[in-house]
């Protein structure tokens, strides 16, 4: 079949996300409740890989020429009302559903739909579309949206450890035979082999490789994935896992502070090198405080680190390209 009437995206139309009204970048407390509104796009197409295979995909998108895997991050108060329009573009039926919120709204083909909602408990929460879980979730549907305590800047809970600046690590695996079931209307009939690894839709790229040190494409650089301060910008980490491997999330550098746990306050904070990431919407919220590295001799203030995945595969592209996979960087300025 021919793809004339799927968007190509190169992975350089991706980027965009962080900013707008609810955005990382612009967000303060307030002392009042608001009213946030976000239309997404539902729209598909293929999003080329580290390896050149086209693979196809679905969003919700920020507009109707865009294919955003994930969707874009959204920060919101405890207590305002959210407001979500979704376009459903496509000639399928999808749903848009947000965790702990009781959201779980149908929009057929062709058609759109409005929902309104009150954020509550603060945390981190997925979006997705939850109709013919996991698959639709899979080929792309998904995104996060946290929830500040009411007037407060600097926690993910009311008391907890405070942090300067905040990211969304959204990980993702991608099974390329399984979308294009998906695609087709089917339901995937074949062991899931995942042979992508992204982090907010990115994969790196080893130095010299076709986009390296590139922004739009290389999560290395991506400023939403890359996590860059000096000695105090304590930085907050919403992570989350929109596919189905397990993962071990390893920040180098410093330990991170593990404060939650698929949306558990954890009843101790561990300084921990490794986290656990369940696969299939796992979560946890961490902490990197950017301080001088523990065990650097002679003691350093500066330097750059990697944050990989320790299963093996997940640093790979197309089944075997070492570091086209789920990996960032960290910059001690
Ligand atoms: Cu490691």
């Amino acid at each position: 079949m021919r793809r004339r009437t799927f968007l190509k995206i190169s992975t350089g139309a991706l980027l965009g996300s962080v900013t707008g009204a609810a955005g990382i970048l612009s967000w303060t407390p307030r002392a009042e409740a608001s009213t946030i509104e976000k239309t997404f796009f539902i729209t598909e197409g293929y999003i080329e890989q580290p390896d050149g295979v086209d693979v196809y995909f679905r969003g919700f998108s920020s507009n109707t020429n865009s294919l955003n895997v994930p969707g874009e991050s959204l920060i919101v108060q405890e207590g305002d009302t959210v407001r979500i329009t979704v376009v459903n573009t496509l000639g399928t039926n999808h749903r848009f559903a947000v965790e702990g919120h009781g959201v779980d709204m149908s929009v057929s083909a062709g058609s759109q739909r409005t929902v309104s909602f009150t954020a509550r408990s603060p945390g981190t929460y997925f979006y997705h579309d939850s109709s013919n879980t996991p698959y639709n979730r899979l080929v792309g549907l998904h995104g996060g949206l946290a929830v500040m305590p009411r007037g407060s800047s600097d926690e993910v809970y009311d008391g907890s450890p405070r942090f300067v600046q905040q990211k969304f690590w959204l990980f993702h695996d991608i099974d390329p035979v399984w979308n294009q079931r998906i695609r087709d209307g089917r339901t995937p009939g074949t062991q899931y082999s995942p042979r992508y690894f992204t982090l907010n839709g990115l994969s790196g790229r080893p130095p010299g490789a076709p986009g390296a040190h590139d922004p739009n494409i290389d999560s290395m650089y991506d400023p939403r994935s890359q996590l860059k301060g000096s000695i105090g910008d304590r930085t907050l980490l919403r992570v989350m896992n929109a596919g189905l491997c397990q993962q071990s999330v390893h920040c180098h550098g410093n330990h991170v502070e593990w404060l939650t746990d698929n949306g558990n306050i954890r009843p101790d904070v561990w300084s921990k090198d490794c986290v656990y990431l369940e696969g299939d919407m796992g979560k946890c919220d961490l902490i990197y405080p950017f301080e001088p590295p523990a065990d650097a001799y002679p003691p350093v203030n500066t330097g750059h680190y990697p944050m990989h995945l320790h299963t093996e595969m997940s640093q790979t592209a197309g089944g075997g390209l070492y570091m086209f996979g789920a990996i960032t960087e960290i910059v001690l300025e």
